[in-house]
């Protein structure tokens, strides 16, 4: 071991071995001599040694190097870990001694094992697994099929001795792509001979591997006869149609078959795996359906209690072919409200009907499957208490005849109304209770009929849903005080 120091003021400078040891505490019998020192090594380890350089004004550096004593002998190969090269995109990944690597079905690429020999000597290798005695080695033989915990082992030889290590491999697997395909209609009418509408395809895909934007998608759309009529529609070879649309009047009567065939890409990016969905459809000389719904009742309104009226719903429906008898007929209600189906007819009994909307569709189909859909939208309004727009009592107050009773007649006027009633009931009440004579607008107390005090008029207006509304006014008969008496004696 030799050193080299020197100051930067040119002083005398003096080198001390601060230490000569191993990890576990061995020391390596250093004995200094001129510029440099003698190392005596009893036992193999990684050495650490320090020497301390000391200028003649005290001041000092320190400077360590690390030196690895081999045993006596030839020593085993390392093999320190793997690195997998995928081909696809040349990304490395390395891998620890039984670590794992996960891997696609199909997926091209090579591992090598990465290996020293403290002796230098020449290393020949060894995959029992890859069939493979080269460093780097080729995995498409394993990744032909899915497998799981597959162990790979390396072994390494320096021609003496073997070092085997090992890593788990699991192979995904890779499955074709999932497609379906649904049709907004799977019959359509004739007119001039041709579909009368066009027929909207939608094919949903998926890929375990695959982004859904890198699937190619081919369609074929053909006859019972094998014709081929894939420019009726929007298609374009080569582009990723999910929405097909087949135009109006492009296919003559008749029944078809479309067809999507959907590619994913391997894991090399080639063209991978295929699927295929089919749907088949007709272009009917028989027509759709009609359909037209009457209600029973327009004026709906409810209180708590529901409306004043079941609602039903009559379906007038007719086809060209189908008898009427034969032809399917389906209810529904948006928001859900529960009705009875007698033949063509629903009803909604009035206890279920709250104030809201409700959208009846009704669905006929025919025979071939056609069919035609129509709303009703039943509002129910809210059925409110009556109104009193008006309670007035003449005269509120008055004084009492002389004979401690009304001078003057008292009419109480009600004015009042009601949303959907036309008939209402009024009641009327006096307290303390005197007697009168009312109506349905007025009230009237007698002349001379009752005493003095405070009284209250009460008027309760009800609709024909029993919903009550009251309003109350006062009338007062004061005491006569007359005119003021002067009395001079
Ligand atoms: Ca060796
Ligand atoms: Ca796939
Ligand atoms: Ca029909
Ligand atoms: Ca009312």
């Amino acid at each position: 071991m030799k050193w080299v120091a020197v100051d930067p003021e040119g002083d005398d400078v003096s080198i001390s071995i601060l230490e000569c040891a191993s990890d576990s505490s061995i020391a390596c019998n250093a004995e200094a001599s001129g510029q440099g020192a003698k190392l005596n090594f009893t036992e193999a380890g990684v050495y650490t040694f320090t020497v301390k350089a000391t200028d003649s004004n005290n001041n000092s550096t320190e400077s360590s190097i690390s030196i690895e004593v081999i045993p006596l002998g030839n020593q085993a190969p390392i093999i320190q870990g793997f690195e997998y090269t995928s081909l696809a995109n040349q990304i490395t990944r390395f891998v620890e001694p039984n670590g794992n690597l996960i891997l696609r079905e199909g997926e091209a690429g090579s591992i090598s094992v990465i290996a020293t020999d403290r002796n230098a000597d020449v290393l020949t290798f060894n995959w029992p697994e890859l069939s493979c005695t080269e460093q780097s080695c080729d995995i498409t033989s394993i990744t032909a099929q899915p497998q799981n915990n597959l162990t790979i082992n390396s072994i390494v030889s320096d021609s003496e001795l073997t070092t085997n290590k090992q890593l788990n491999v699991t192979v995904q697997e890779d499955t074709p792509p999932l497609g379906e395909l649904t049709l907004d209609k799977y019959v359509v009418g004739e007119s001039n001979e041709t579909n009368n509408e066009a027929i909207k395809a939608f094919l949903s895909i998926q890929d375990d591997f695959t982004a859904i934007g890198s699937i190619a998608v081919e369609w074929q759309l053909t006859d019972s006869e094998g014709m081929d009529y894939i420019s009726s529609t929007n298609y374009v070879e080569g582009s990723q149609v999910l929405l097909l649309t087949i135009q109006e009047q492009s296919l003559p009567i008749g029944t078809y078959t479309l067809t999507a065939i959907a590619t994913d890409l391997d894991s090399n990016g080639e063209p991978g795996q295929k699927t295929s969905a089919s749907k088949n459809f007709e272009v009917s000389e028989d027509l759709s359906p009609t359909i037209s719904l009457s209600a029973s009742e327009s004026n709906l309104y409810a209180t708590s209690q529901g409306a004043n009226s079941d609602l039903t719903l009559v379906a007038t429906i007719s086809d060209d072919n189908t008898p009427v008898g034969e032809l399917k007929l389906d209810w529904s209600i948006y928001p859900n409200l529960p009705y009875s189906q007698d033949s063509n007819e629903i009803t909604i009994i009035a206890a279920d009907l709250a104030v809201g909307t409700y959208i009846v569709t009704a669905t006929v189909t025919d025979e071939v499957e056609q069919s035609t859909s129509t709303e009703y939208t039943v509002e129910v309004l809210e059925n409110k208490a009556p109104v009193i727009h008006m309670l007035d009592v003449f005269p509120a107050t008055q004084p009492e005849n002389g004979n401690g009773r009304n001078s003057e007649e008292i009419v109480a006027e009600l004015a009042y109304s009601d949303d959907f009633s036309k008939s209402l009931t009024v009641n009327w009440s006096v307290s303390p209770n005197v007697s009168f004579n009312s109506d349905s607008s007025q009230l009237i107390v007698a002349a001379d009929s009752v005493p003095t005090g405070d009284y209250i008029i009460t008027a309760e207006v009800i609709d024909e849903q029993g919903q009550a509304t009251t309003r109350t006014s006062k009338f007062v008969v004061t005491e006569d005080n007359g005119n003021v008496g002067i009395i001079v004696e």
